[in-house]
């Protein structure tokens, strides 16, 4: 195990190894100069983008949640046909071994009226710093369960589910421990070689039938163990055990979606450390073998999308950089796992200086137009960032044009888009890091 630098440190908020890797960014730019036909694109801010045409406008109303709330997802919990908005409060790491001042749990807010919701008392207690969310319904009951991934699990509690018994207005929780038979530590260790994380330090998930038995299944990053880990859907126990598959390279987010067309789920993954996506084709019984490996053009990979982004039928990719520069990539497929062609979007000015942290980033048509828009959560410069595609081709690089709306103190650290008032306008919830709360942008064009 050799140890690689502060960089390579998941939840601590630095910019510091910024400088340490310009170099190697150096390298790696000429490398895909020659390799790719890569296309960068300074995004203007909109001209008519101020006062007046902006598409989202910012309630002033925010809505308190937990500490440090990490991701938020947005389902009707309680079938009244107006979505509501749950968060993985997951606190601080200051020292990732202990368990304060890391959080343990979700908070709910339930939607009375569109853009009014009541937050449910008490929270969900999860484990030790819950870091991401699925929701999906994993029982034999209607109503949408919840689905957390603990990123520290002290006392072996890595999945925490909550099952919906919506009549009752109670979530019955179950904890799900991943043993740690066969896992490896390939992260960092301190300086007197203790590993700094756990094992296998779940960062991702997506809950959803896998195998086409009818029941949804869990797959999960385990960034700290170089795996992606496999639970088939259990009749009885919700979960079966765990499959691990072996991904080196720091698995940190993952994107299901059919990238060949052959109607079988495929899945995309950014990997943290080795700054590339790894592309797996789906088996359809739930197994999923190496497909392809690319460079993602920058270091630090943190998100992943899967969308076709150009409208030519095709699915692309689209990643972003928190620790390393402000820019998202796009991978336009043009084969089945073979991504050619990208294109960088830059949302600040200088390549040098991290001026917005993207950590988040959400696709969708927000103005309707036929055209995939991208959303950026920016805690850094506190901006939610909107990037318009204007273009009316199918040429790779594609045309935006930028909104840019501010959250004082608030650090957007994680969003979803979604129609939150079902006026058929896709609106936006963000997760405010630094106020411990929900902000949200209605979509008033
Ligand atoms: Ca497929
Ligand atoms: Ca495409
Ligand atoms: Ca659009
Ligand atoms: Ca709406």
């Amino acid at each position: 195990m050799t140890r690689t630098g502060n960089y390579n440190i998941l939840p601590f908020e630095s910019a510091r190894h910024k400088r340490l890797h310009r170099s190697s960014r150096l390298a790696f730019t000429l490398q895909f100069c020659l390799v790719f036909m890569a296309l960068a694109l300074l995004v203007p801010e909109s001209a008519s983008g101020q006062k007046g045409a902006r598409t989202f406008s910012v309630l002033s109303k925010t809505w308190q949640v937990g500490p440090n709330p990490n991701a938020l997802a947005v389902a009707d919990l309680n079938g009244d046909g107006l979505p509501d908005i749950v968060t993985a409060d997951r606190g601080e790491l200051h020292d990732p071994r202990e368990e304060r001042p890391a959080n343990d749990e979700l908070s709910i807010l339930i939607a009375e009226n569109p853009f009014d919701y009541t937050r449910r008392h008490p929270s969900l207690k999860t484990g030790t710093a819950p870091y991401a969310l699925a929701i999906a319904n994993v029982d034999g009951l209607k109503w949408p369960d919840i689905i957390a991934v603990n990123f520290l699990a002290s006392r072996a509690r890595h999945i925490s589910v909550f099952l919906n018994l919506k009549d009752e207005d109670v979530f019955t929780p179950l904890e799900f421990r991943v043993p740690d038979t066969g896992l490896e530590y390939h992260r960092h260790h301190d300086g007197e070689g203790v590993p700094l994380f756990a094992i296998p330090g779940l960062t991702s998930v997506i809950v959803r039938d896998l195998n086409n038995d009818g029941l949804r299944d869990l797959l999960a990053a385990g960034w700290s163990s170089d795996i992606i880990l496999f639970m088939a859907g259990h009749q009885e126990t919700v979960f079966a055990e765990p499959h691990y598959i072996s991904v080196s390279g720091a698995p940190r987010a993952l994107a299901l979606s059919d990238l060949d067309g052959d109607g079988i789920q495929d899945l995309a993954v950014t990997l943290y450390a080795s700054a590339e996506i790894a592309l797996f084709r789906g088996t359809g019984n739930g197994g999923f073998t190496p497909a392809a490996r690319f460079k993602t053009r920058g270091e630090l990979p943190t998100t992943v999308v899967v969308q076709d982004m150009n409208n030519d039928g095709l699915p692309d990719i689209v990643t972003s950089h928190a620790h390393a520069d402000d820019t998202i990539m796009i991978f336009y497929g043009d084969a089945p796992f073979s991504y050619s062609v990208s294109q960088e979007l830059m949302l600040g000015k200088n390549r040098d200086v991290l001026e917005h942290e993207i950590r988040d980033i959400a696709v969708a048509d927000l103005d309707a137009d036929g055209r995939m828009d991208i959303v950026a959560a920016c805690p850094a410069s506190g901006n939610v960032v909107v990037l318009f595609n204007t273009s009316s081709d199918a040429i790779p690089r594609q045309q935006y044009r930028t909104e840019t709306y501010h959250f004082e103190q608030g650090r957007p650290r994680a969003l979803q888009i979604a129609d939150l008032d079902n006026d058929g306008r896709m609106d936006i919830a963000v997760a405010l890091w630094g106020t411990n709360s929900v902000g949200l942008m209605r979509n008033v064009r």
